[in-house]
């Protein structure tokens, strides 16, 4: 049984809130976020960032057009209204994944951020990826402990062989370093009418879930592991349903991470 509305935001945002990684090393989750441009990554990170501040808040910026306007890598840690404190969380954000090879993020360097090897602020060069120091070992709490693929949900048919292959690629390497990784479904708004006129059908609408089965099928991500979501993009307001749904893949998300976190501390 699914929950809608205030009630379940407040049960959502509280488990968040009190969220924290075993162990004594790592004090906050960390999660990259790849995907294609224009898949709604900074606008995934903006919409968290307003629930947890209560009103439209607009960190990382959002464009129209098609060429990646994240060059750097960032760190964003957001905080939350009402404790006052920095939620126990930090969502990375990466130049955009582009079809043509001398564009978009080089796939060595989603290895490299996922690894911490890369600084806050590290500007990305396409053609040219960082050349980590060998002797350079990053401290735990600098690697990444989950990935998020952001997928456009009205995109799935577009989404470019050639990223895909790169995906595939990236994906492998993620995978020995027992990274787990999710998918977020974005714009099911506009992907399903149905959906755009009631969100909470997400989860029964047969054709989203033909999607998500696509989305598996395509990604190579089991179904569990695809989160529908939809972001704030025109809003002039805060919606529960909508915060119930991205906080609901959020949460996913982070116990995914903790999982990891376990198995990390089971092999020490
Ligand atoms: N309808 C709709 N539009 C969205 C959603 N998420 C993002 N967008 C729009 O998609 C475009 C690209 O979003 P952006 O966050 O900049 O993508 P990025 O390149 O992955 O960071 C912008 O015009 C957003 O307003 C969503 O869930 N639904
Ligand atoms: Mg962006």
């Amino acid at each position: 049984m699914i929950h809608w509305g205030r009630p379940e935001k407040e049960r959502l945002m509280k488990e968040i809130r009190n969220l924290k990684p075993p162990g004594e090393e790592w004090s906050e989750f960390r999660i990259l976020m790849l995907g294609q441009i224009s898949a709604g990554k900074s606008s995934f990170l903006n919409t968290v960032g307003s629930i947890f501040q209560d009103r439209l808040s607009s960190r990382a910026v959002v464009r129209e057009g098609s060429n990646s306007v994240t060059k750097k890598f960032t760190a964003y840690n957001l905080r939350d209204k009402k404790t006052g404190s920095y939620l126990p969380f930090t969502l990375c954000d990466v130049m955009g994944m582009e079809e043509v090879d001398e564009q978009g993020i080089h796939p060595e360097d989603i290895i490299s951020a996922a690894k911490g090897l890369m600084k806050d602020g590290y500007e990305f060069n396409p053609v040219s990826p960082l050349k980590p120091d060998p002797s350079n070992r990053p401290p735990v709490t600098d690697q990444a402990h989950c990935i998020i693929y952001i997928v456009a949900a009205d995109q799935l048919s577009l989404l470019k062989p050639n990223i895909m292959d790169k995906v595939k690629r990236v994906r492998n390497k993620l995978s020995d370093l027992g990274l787990p990784q999710v998918v977020l479904l974005t714009k099911v708004d506009t992907a399903c009418p149905l959906v755009k006129e009631d969100l909470c059908k997400v989860y029964t609408s047969i054709y989203m879930k033909q999607q998500i089965e696509k989305c598996s099928q395509t990604v190579g991500i089991p179904v569990s592991h695809i989160l529908p979501v939809k972001n704030y993009h025109e809003e002039t307001s805060l919606n529960d349903d909508l915060d119930v749904l991205i906080l609901s893949a959020l949460l996913q998300t982070l116990h995914f991470a903790n999982d990891h976190f376990e198995n990390v501390l089971q092999a020490k």
